[in-house]
């Protein structure tokens, strides 16, 4: 009696083990999306932390439907590769740089006019509001999906392996590594450097055989993808403020029926208010975590670099650029902050 008990509790744990197998095994093998998304950061960067939240929960939402492949660190392609595969749809998502984004998308770049920014209040409002409007406005025209919620990259500084950055002066002739973006090489041109289009994926490698002397990004970059270990000076100079907008392949989103679209978009978007929080908290501590490291900063003052870019004829060429419509949607953003 008491050994078939046993024997019938057994059987039936048992069931119930392989029941559960079964039913977490099905789910894997049949979600009916598995999509891939691509970034350029590493897995410690906020980006990629609260996305893995954000997949997982996707996931589960959807009891399995929808399943989110994360591929960080450009191991998929350079962000140039994966802009133009997200387009055709060898990944279904991507993050990007809205100044990246601008070779397709060319007034995506707004947001990364120097100096236009005085604080993340002014971003936020400003991107959440009607410059994010306006942009992704455009980014749909190019065909392309977009979130709502822009993540954060940060305010960028200037790093070096030669010396501070203290005046515009120090950088004339400076060999400074930019992303891939019209108006990163526009920037540091007018400042009489000598900037060099390099994706991020290449940057590490360029700094360390001395390619390039410097290179610019926020502090989280700075820290997660190791740049103290072969950049000496940090410059705080806050010269713009970047972001990363999160794409998608039309046909693929529109492939997703829409109670799934809607737990992927409010998800995601969720996920990028959580991110940008870490973002922020990350890039007030780790200037102390940087010097510990060994690498010397440096504060700056707006003005001069200000000063010199109009003085360049920079601020009135982009203004001509984007035109009065989308000048005037960024002068109203930043209150006034142009030249
Ligand atoms: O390429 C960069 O410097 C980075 C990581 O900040 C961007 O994605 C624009």
């Amino acid at each position: 009696m008491t050994l078939s008990r046993r024997t019938l509790l057994q059987a039936s744990a048992t069931g119930a083990a392989l029941g559960t197998f079964h039913i977490g095994l099905g789910k894997a093998q049949t979600a009916e999306f598995t999509y891939k998304y691509a970034h350029n950061l590493q897995v410690t960067h906020p980006v990629h932390i609260r996305a893995t939240e954000a997949a997982e929960k996707i996931r589960q939402e959807t009891n399995g439907r929808m399943v989110i492949q994360i591929f960080p660190a450009s191991q998929l392609g350079s962000d140039t590769d994966m802009l133009s595969q997200v387009r055709s749809g060898g990944v279904e998502f991507f993050t990007l740089s809205p100044l990246i984004l601008s070779t397709l998308v060319p007034n995506a770049s707004l947001n990364g006019i120097g100096f236009a920014f005085p604080n993340y209040d002014a971003v936020w409002k400003a991107m959440d509001g009607e410059l994010g409007t306006y942009v992704r406005g455009q980014i749909g025209k190019a065909n392309l999906v977009v979130m709502d919620k822009i993540w954060d990259n940060g305010f960028r500084q200037m790093t070096s392996s030669k010396g501070p950055i203290n005046t515009p002066d120090d950088l004339k002739g400076f060999k400074i590594r930019v992303p891939v973006s019209p108006l990163w090489t526009s920037m540091f041109n007018a400042f009489q450097s000598a900037p060099a289009s390099i994706n991020f994926a290449d940057v590490y490698t360029a700094l360390q055989t001395r390619v390039v002397d410097g290179q610019e990004n926020p502090l989280a970059i700075i820290a997660t993808a190791k740049l103290f270990e072969v950049q000496k000076f940090c410059s705080v100079t806050n010269h713009m403020w970047d972001g990363f907008w999160f794409l998608g392949n039309r046909r693929a989103w529109e492939r997703l029926p829409e109670d799934v679209r809607t737990v992927v978009a409010r998800n995601l978007n969720a996920a990028a208010t959580l991110q940008r929080a870490d973002v922020e908290k990350l890039n007030a501590t780790l200037r102390t975590e940087l010097t510990a490291k060994g690498m010397v900063f440096n504060d700056t003052q707006a003005g001069p670099f200000r000063e010199a870019l109009r003085k360049a004829g920079f601020y009135a060429e982009w203004q001509k650029k984007f035109g009065d419509e989308a000048w005037a949607i960024l002068h109203r953003a930043t209150g006034g902050n142009l030249g």
